[in-house]
């Protein structure tokens, strides 16, 4: 996260970054927030304009901009590249679309913002990382959305990582886990599309605890070895214009393209042994991503369900008095929250892209480059196809592409 500088002035007279955004869905709508909202609460050296939201339903994209608090909308993300009144494109599409919008804008000069996954192949992440290390070079900055790394209590978790308080480490045992596809009614919408998502839970859910396990280890994953499975391999038709993760349903079905759930076990360089499992069929699990790390010296664990606490076990503490114990992540000197609310009033999920979106100002702003950078998000593709490399083979450990 690095040590911010102090902005000159006061917010008002500050030079804007002004943002065109592609995508008004989900994602549109979790980063709009993060865009409305980062200045009004952290100090930001630059003023972030929400200039231009783009997509290709005329209303619907209208309809988002003022719900949303765009200034103009635009239905070609081309048009919106071209204006020379924008100077941040943040990629909200599906991935099918990321690597051709992502080239375009740092073609243009403008710096960019992605959704995870990076892209939906390695080729694709490989070529958008090129055109990001050469777009540095003149300026530019790119970053890759992986914003769970933004929870204060993540972030805690790898200062104190950092910090050696849980000296070498020797596991780390993730899962991401929701149920929304337990229904075999539920409609084939985009996510369950290889040519639109690149793949299922292994890129929607997977990517993102690849890049924590990733984050807090300090270190890359040297090889996997996975199980992947479709359940449901035929679904019903979507029917009119999904939302979030619901759609209606028509007559027709179609075949699902992508897995269902993902398990896999990796090692790091270090030594370290890793454990994952995401799924959108864990029944009654709604959103929760829970790590636990265990080091020689200690352990941590975190559950996105309970947001605002991290669980800390020092495990040099006198065994009599020693055992879990729960961190409130709230407190002023803790990541991000020396401008929030007081100890004990708890921040969210929408809280995380207000937090990316400060990181990536002050470092539009300092020069510097931001992190995770496209070439954070091509080492998490390489893992995912390691990960759909060892399970077509049998679960075979399959070496990571370094
Ligand atoms: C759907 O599974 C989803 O919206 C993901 O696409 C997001 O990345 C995750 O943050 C929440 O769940």
């Amino acid at each position: 996260m690095g040590q911010p500088q102090q902005p000159d002035g006061p917010p008002g007279e500050r030079t804007p970054l002004r943002v065109g955004m592609v995508g008004y869905a989900f994602m549109g709508a979790a980063h709009s927030q993060g865009w409305r909202t980062a200045g009004r609460v952290f100090d930001l050296p630059r003023r972030p304009v929400l200039a231009a939201i783009c997509g290709r339903d005329e209303a619907a994209v209208r309809a988002a901009a003022d719900r949303h608090g765009w200034d103009s909308a635009e239905t070609d993300w081309r048009r919106l590249i071209a204006r020379d009144d924008i100077d941040l494109v943040d990629i909200c599409t599906p991935g099918d679309s990321h690597a051709e919008i992502a080239l375009a804008a740092l073609a243009a000069g403008k710096h960019v913002l992605c959704e995870k996954p990076l892209a939906n192949t390695v080729a694709e992440a490989e070529a958008m990382t090129a055109a990001a290390e050469a777009a540095y070079a003149r300026g530019q900055l790119a970053m890759v959305g992986f914003n769970y790394r933004r929870v204060p209590a993540t972030a805690l978790a790898r200062t104190m990582v950092e910090e050696g308080r849980l000296g070498t480490l020797r596991h780390l045992r993730v899962t991401y886990l929701q149920d929304w596809l337990v229904d075999p009614g539920f409609p084939l919408t985009w996510r369950l599309r290889r040519e639109h998502a690149g793949s299922g839970s292994l890129g929607d859910l997977g990517a993102h605890i690849v890049d924590l396990a990733q984050f807090l280890a300090g270190e890359p994953l040297a090889g996997v070895s996975a199980l992947t499975e479709t359940f449901v391999r035929e679904r019903p038709l979507p029917l009119g214009t999904t939302s979030g993760l619901s759609a209606g349903a028509s007559a027709g079905t179609g075949a699902v393209t992508v897995d269902d759930a993902a398990l896999f076990t990796g090692r790091f360089a270090s030594g370290a042994l890793a454990s994952f499992e995401a799924t959108r069929y864990a029944t009654g699990r709604k959103n929760s991503l829970r790590i636990e790390l265990n080091g020689e010296r200690g352990s941590l664990a975190f559950d996105l369900e309970r947001l605002n606490e991290l669980s800390y076990h020092d495990g040099t503490e006198p065994g009599t008095h020693a055992g879990f114990r729960r961190i409130l992540v709230t407190e002023p000197d803790h990541p991000y929250l020396d401008a929030w609310w007081p100890p004990g009033h708890g921040l969210g999920y929408e809280h995380t892209f207000v937090h990316q979106v400060r990181d990536l100002v002050h470092a539009v702003a300092e020069g510097t480059r931001p992190r995770p950078s496209f070439a954070d998000g091509l080492q998490v593709q390489r893992v995912l196809a390691a990960v759909e490399e060892s399970a077509e083979k049998n679960s075979v450990y399959t070496p990571v592409a370094g």
